[in-house]
């Protein structure tokens, strides 16, 4: 049996980085029991401007807590906190970045939701999705599984209520060329390229497959391929993700797992942010496929 900890100190990890990884995933347990009491909306929006769930508050505030009083962090990032947040007692250097809950208007539906989370080892929370030190996110589905790359591949691993611990699901992840995508926004405001990808898929026998929950479709393409995207529009040509708290954690992991992710001309992973909410279009999936979608924007 492969208990998380074990996995992270065989790939080398320093303990403070094998203590926050572990710090925040055991936090799955208390936020998987706060659904049953936080199934509504907020009347707040967050720095994007949208509606927040009951949800997206309790596990902002409660992740928020339990980084600032680890000692572990320098500086924060959240998805639902309009501004950086600086642990200045930190007596670790670690930047980390955060979407507490993905997938909130799933809730009331009870579709597989998670949190995702991207460490940086020092510096700002503003850097390039390729200088990660670690990524990772969680999924509540039937079971509670972390998925995680510290640079070394992927592995997912499950958690036990029982022992309290994280066990390894899968070794290695590669991500299947597949033939499957989701896409998300409306059909009406999608931009000419996008249009020519949808074409390309319909072609080729694609098979449509989109849940709404970002972290749940990759995690769908992590086994399955095919890809996943959201791209920009007319009304909003910078697309709806954000790149710091949902494209570039999971670009990593992708990346890691011999995907690929895309805005249609460059690597997502390359692009320095200039603000924490800034948005971005996205392809992410198979290798093969996000090339023949860079060719396709490339004659657009
Ligand atoms: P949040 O729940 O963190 O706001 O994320 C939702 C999301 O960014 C992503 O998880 C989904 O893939 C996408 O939005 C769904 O958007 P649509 O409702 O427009 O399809």
């Amino acid at each position: 049996m492969v208990f998380l900890r074990k996995y992270l100190e065989s790939c080398g990890c320093e303990p403070e980085l094998i203590a926050l990884i572990r710090l925040v995933s055991r936090q799955m347990g208390a936020i998987r029991k706060a659904f049953l009491e936080n199934q509504m909306y907020e009347n707040t929006l967050n720095a994007s401007g949208e509606l927040q769930a009951q949800m997206d508050t309790w596990a902002d505030n409660h992740l928020i807590r339990v980084v600032g009083e680890s000692g572990l962090v320098r500086e924060l990032a959240s998805e639902e906190q309009e501004e950086i947040i600086r642990f200045e007692n930190s007596r670790c250097e670690y930047a980390m970045v955060m979407d507490p809950l993905d997938g909130s208007s799933l809730i009331s539906t009870n579709l597989a939701v998670g949190t995702i989370v991207g460490i940086f080892e020092k510096g700002s929370v503003l850097q390039p999705g390729s200088k990660l030190r670690a990524a990772f996110y969680t999924i509540f589905g039937p079971l509670t599984v972390l998925v995680v790359s510290v640079g070394k591949g992927v592995q997912s691993f499950a958690w036990d209520p029982e022992t309290e611990h994280y066990l390894l699901l899968r070794d290695r992840f590669c991500v299947p060329e597949g033939s499957q995508y989701g896409t998300g926004g409306v059909r009406k405001d999608w931009l000419p390229a996008h249009l020519k990808v949808l074409e390309y898929f319909d072609q080729n026998g694609f098979k449509i497959r989109y849940s709404g929950s970002f972290v749940a479709d990759c995690h769908q393409l992590l086994v399955y391929g095919g890809i996943y995207t959201y791209p920009g529009s007319m009304k909003k040509p910078e697309g709806k993700l954000r790149l710091l708290f949902e494209a570039n954690p999971l670009g990593f992991i992708i990346t890691q797992a011999g995907g690929r992710i895309t805005d249609g001309k460059q690597n997502i992973l390359d692009i320095m942010p200039e603000k924490p909410h800034q948005k971005t279009p996205i392809y992410i999936g198979s290798k093969g496929i996000i090339d023949t979608i860079e060719k396709i924007y490339s004659t657009t």
